[in-house]
Formats: structure tokens, sequence, C-alpha cells
């Protein structure tokens, strides 16, 4: 859903840091589910979606609730912080949030980091990300005003302290309270759900996106993006390989567009770090050959997969199945989110744009320079 219609162009961004710019969640869960084990608690991810975005101690009352833990909240913080501050060095950034913070402090269009965490825990994150804090104008911590999100007071004496006015001032946020309280601020606010499939609750902000790479600044007023090629953006190559396993089963079956699913679970952490979404590269097939290929990662939408999968679609005629062998892929640009279709018919119609692009897009630098990397041709030598 993407209702961008600006009222006024915007000349002041204001940035949420957990789950925005930064995935602090997947090392917060790793440190969770080590300190729930000394209790004999298994960590499952329950009450995640009433947590997200709120101050920590809050959250420390959750999960203490949640997982009727024998201590306090502010116990059960004394007790987890420390192993927190030596895992913030594993945040990685989230897709796009790099490219970001360039573009916007390279065009000098002025930041503020406005995050419910503590102003002192901000500054451990943002040390280990190199040329964060200088792009910022202002920092301000959750413990930095009196009360935090949903409340507006952060964002307004992040306006403030840019001397901006609420109105002319973009809200990045990932959870509902940021969300409420960018609105409650007088500002608008682009949502960028860290649940996927809590997308459809973010009625309030002006535009949800499925990730950063999705945001058109010169929608709200501000300096577009040059970095479209041929209608996909390159990305940092990233290598995912292992055996082709069964799927849906209804790639050629249904769609006529057979995917040679990964497994997608042992890569759950790195995928944190990847969007779901629509991807081209290349794909190198142990006994046969190097291909290009596009591909989706994600729930499927039309579909509502239960769980994420990895679908690439080799763009080659093969004459049977390759269930098994070992497929690699280099995955080099990103293309668009998924998208719940409403046909089967319009479905299939945008996987063959997809293809077009993935086939056009490849041959240009710098998707080409990938075709021959070691990845691809170890694959071919097992
Ligand atoms: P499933 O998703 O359950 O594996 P599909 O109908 O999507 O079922 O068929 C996928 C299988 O088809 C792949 O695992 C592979 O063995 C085979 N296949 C044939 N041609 C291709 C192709 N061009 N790209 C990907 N897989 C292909
Ligand atoms: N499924 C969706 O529900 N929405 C999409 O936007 C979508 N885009 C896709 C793009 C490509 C290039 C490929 C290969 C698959 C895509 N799929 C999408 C997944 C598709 O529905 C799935 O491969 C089949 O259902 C087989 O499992
Ligand atoms: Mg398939």
């Amino acid at each position: 859903m993407d209702n961008a219609c600006t009222t006024q162009s915007k000349s002041h961004v204001l940035l949420d840091l957990d789950g925005t710019l930064l995935d602090t969640d997947s090392v917060a869960e790793e440190v969770l589910k080590e300190f729930l084990a000394k209790y004999d608690k298994q960590w499952d991810g329950r009450g995640d979606e009433q947590r997200l975005g709120k101050r920590p101690l809050e959250a420390a009352a959750l999960i203490v609730e949640d997982y009727q833990l024998p201590c306090t909240a502010q116990q059960f913080m004394t007790e987890i912080w420390p192993s927190f501050e030596n895992m913030w060095c594993k945040a990685k950034p989230l897709p796009g949030a790099v490219r970001l913070i360039k573009h916007l402090h390279s065009h000098g269009v002025p930041m503020a980091l406005a995050s419910n965490s503590p102003r002192k825990n901000i500054e451990e994150k943002l040390f280990y990300q190199q040329g964060w804090k200088e792009s910022f104008s202002v920092i301000i911590g959750g413990d930095e005003v009196e009360e935090g999100k949903p409340s507006p007071q952060i964002f307004l004496e992040a306006a403030k302290k840019l001397q901006a006015e609420p109105p002319s001032c973009l809200v990045i946020e990932d959870s509902l309270v940021g969300v409420t309280a960018g609105k409650a601020a007088g500002m608008e606010v682009v949502a960028v759900p860290s649940i996927k499939k809590q997308a459809s609750l973010y009625t309030e902000a002006n535009c949800v996106l499925n990730c950063l790479f999705d945001l058109r600044p010169e929608r709200w007023g501000l300096p577009p993006f040059e970095d479209w090629i041929a209608n996909s953006l390159p990305i940092e190559p990233w290598y995912i390989g292992g055996p082709v396993i069964k799927g849906f089963g209804r790639g050629s079956k249904i769609l006529g567009i057979p995917t040679a699913n990964l497994s997608a679970d042992e890569l759950s952490s790195t995928l944190a770090q990847q969007a779901c979404g629509v991807y081209l590269g290349w794909a190198g097939l142990s006994t046969r050959g190097i291909y290009k290929m596009v591909m989706s990662i994600g729930w499927n939408p039309f579909f509502d997969n239960t769980k994420k999968t990895i679908e690439p679609w080799l763009l080659h005629e093969f004459d049977e199945d390759f269930y098994g062998e070992e497929l690699r892929l280099v995955v080099v640009g990103y293309i668009r989110p998924e998208a719940k279709f409403p046909s089967l018919e319009a479905l299939i119609e945008k996987i063959h744009e997809d293809r077009r692009i993935a086939e056009e897009a490849l041959d240009l630098l710098p998707y080409s320079q990938y075709q021959d990397v070691p990845f691809l041709r170890t694959a071919l030598s097992t």
C-alpha cells in the first residue's frame, strides 16, 4: 500500500534505529534464547509484536510476564544488559539502510536519529557502524525525553533540535508505536514493518514499504536515488548454496514457472538482513552450468505460505527435474517487493516481466561481472 500523497515537501528526515536501520532483533533474540535457557525456558518469540519498539524496561516487563520469569523487570534488565552490550558488534544494517544514510547525508538533508533505546545504548550500537554517528545532526534516546514512543515527544524534541517545523519532517519507522508517535507529532510517516505479516496494521502510516530499497525520496520532495539500472537496483552481492529441495509443488504445474527451491531455514539470520522480494542474479548447477536467474524470497503473498521460501527460476529450458543437486546462487540485484496479485494470471504476467528485466539487466555491468565468480564454478566441480 503506497498512498504517499504528500501534503508538503520535506526538508528533514527523522529515523528510528532498531528494526529500521539496524537489525538488532536477531542479536537480541540470540541473547534472550541463551538467557531464558538459564531459567529453563524456551524462547519462542511469543509477544514479539507487543514488545516491538517499546523502551527496554517496558519490553523487559513484558518478557518477565510472557515467560513467567522468577524476577522483576529491573532485575531481568540488570542481569541481561551486559550480554547485550558485547553483542551489538554483531548487529547488521538492514537492507538499504547504509544506502539511505549515505544518500541523504551526501545531499545535505539533515537527519535525526530518534530511538526508544537509552542514549548510551544508541552510542554503543553506532560505534560499530562506520560513518553513521557523524551523519546525524541530532541523536535522541528514549531516556532523554519524559515519555517514550508512542508519545510524540521524542520526534518533537528532534524537530526542535533540528530547528525544523514538524510538517517539514519525514519520519521513517518499523514499529506501530513509532508510527503512532510520528503521526501524533504532526509528521508524515513512512513505515517499513519489521514483522512483514503485520503490514496491514500500519493503517496510520502515510506509506508502507517492504524495505528501504522501495523508498522514493522524490515523492517527499527529497533528492531522488540515481542508482537503479534497467529497472533493478544493484545490491551488495550475497551468496546462497544448497541442495535443490521440493517446494509447494506448484511452480511448473500451476504457473508454468518452475522454481528450484532452496531451504531458507539455516539462512534465517542472514535472511533477516536480506529483505523479502524479487531479485536477479546468477545460478550455478553442479552438473550443468551457469544460468541467469530471477527469484523470489518471502511468503508468496498470493498463496500466503506458512514459511519463507527461496525460489529461483533458472532462465533456461531444462528437460527434467534436478532435485537434490547442489545449486549455488549469487544474488546481485533487487527488482521489487513481493505482491498479493488479484489473480493467478496477473501473478504470472508479473513474473514474466521480472524475467525480462533479469534477462536484460544481467548483460550489463555491474551484474555481468559476477557470472564467473569461483563460488558458482566451485559448484560445477563438486
Ligand atoms: P517445487 O517448487 O515443489 O520444487 P516446481 O513445480 O516449482 O516444484 O518445480 C521445481 C523443480 O523443477 C526444480 O526443483 C527443478 O528440479 C525443476 N526445474 C526445471 N526447470 C527449471 C527451471 N528453469 N528453474 C528452476 N527449476 C527448474
Ligand atoms: N509469489 C507471490 O505471491 N507474489 C509475487 O509477487 C511473486 N513474485 C515472484 C517472482 C519471481 C521471479 C518468482 C520466481 C516467483 C514469485 N512468486 C511470487 C512466487 C510464486 O508464487 C511461486 O514461485 C510459486 O507459487 C511456486 O511456489
Ligand atoms: Mg517451486
